[in-house]
């Protein structure tokens, strides 16, 4: 066992959605997803022996809440070797936590990647993944970077990597904390929602088809095929029972407006997750033109983000 350890672990933003567990127990999906690993936003997390016998978590600065501090003992438990775990875990987003930016992701991933290190596990991509997974499934996409695919077999793939001139503008229309975890709702979409199959049988072809558009990149077609997904996810969404609904009125106009700037050409694609902020991508040609259209419209809030690395350690004792 180390003293201490220090990962990072960046976002990423799926353009072929996951939504639904056909397995919960080992957080199997029902379809394939596809994500791209974005570095301006990322979690530090810090995992470090205490000699009295104590396990503690702080996040952003403030003790985690007794359910939260639960699930990340349980998480820690796959990776000890005993169930005494003196440790404490400090951890640190760059961004808005729980508000539909992919912080969970980042967390779990940071997390795993840490405690790997600090109880010298020594496991591999696909045992790494199996057990990441259980902490957050999108978590897994955070330990490759470019374009990951997280299979309907559990295990992920790097697809390519990123074109350099592609960039994502993540705007935040709220940073208020999700109302309803992504893992409730999605169990909520896959028990109630009628439109459930047709959203696996298209959402799988989806993820065959974009990665043959992701080499080489087809901008126009990953476009199309990333819209589609958000659609189908967020059809699932509206078809539980209860309504899941993460897409604030405010979200809704923002995207109706933002949709005008592709007037005669694709200059951009949207998607949006499980909370109201909208990620768009666009090419870095555009981007200025792209930027000076949302102030236009009165949001001032965002982040630029870029294709980067992967989840690694970065401090170690
Ligand atoms: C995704 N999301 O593909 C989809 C799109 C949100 C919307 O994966 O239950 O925190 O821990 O496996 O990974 C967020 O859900 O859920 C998510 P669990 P997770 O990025």
């Amino acid at each position: 066992m180390k003293q201490r350890v220090t990962a990072r672990a960046p976002i990423n933003i799926a353009l072929c959605k996951y939504w639904g567990k056909r397995d919960t127990k080992n957080i199997l999906p029902f379809t394939d997803s596809i994500s791209l690993t974005l570095q301006e936003l990322y979690t530090e997390t810090t995992v470090e022996y205490t000699p009295k016998s104590d396990f503690s978590v702080t996040m952003n600065g403030k003790e985690l809440n007794k359910k939260d501090r639960q699930k990340i003992y349980n998480f820690c438990l796959l990776f000890a070797h005993d169930d005494t775990l003196n440790i404490h875990i400090n951890t640190h987003n760059s961004g808005p936590t729980s508000a539909g930016l992919a912080s969970s992701a980042s967390g779990f991933s940071a997390l795993a990647v840490a405690l790997n290190e600090f109880y010298e596990r020594q496991y591999d991509i696909d045992e790494l993944t199996t057990i990441t997974r259980k902490g957050s499934g999108s978590a897994v996409r955070s330990l490759l970077s470019g374009f990951v695919k997280w299979q309907r077999n559990g295990l992920i793939q790097k697809i390519t990597d990123a074109p350099h001139d592609l960039v994502v503008i993540a705007v935040i229309i709220n940073d208020q904390v999700k109302s309803i975890s992504s893992r409730d709702a999605m169990k909520i979409g896959v028990e109630t929602s009628p439109f459930f199959r047709t959203f696996v049988e298209r959402n799988q072809e989806i993820a065959n088809e974009m990665t043959q558009a992701l080499t080489p990149f087809d901008f126009e077609r990953v476009g199309e095929l990333t819209e589609q997904s958000t659609a189908l996810m967020h059809n699932v969404m509206k078809t539980s029972d209860p309504v899941i609904d993460y897409v604030s009125a405010e979200s809704q106009a923002f995207l109706s407006a933002i949709k005008q700037f592709n007037n005669s050409k694709r200059k951009l694609f949207i998607t949006m997750d499980a909370g109201p902020n909208i990620k768009i991508f666009t090419r870095k040609k555009d981007l200025d033109s792209v930027i000076s259209y949302i102030n236009t419209l009165g949001y001032k809030e965002y982040h630029i983000l870029s294709p980067g690395d992967y989840a690694r350690v970065i401090d170690d004792e």
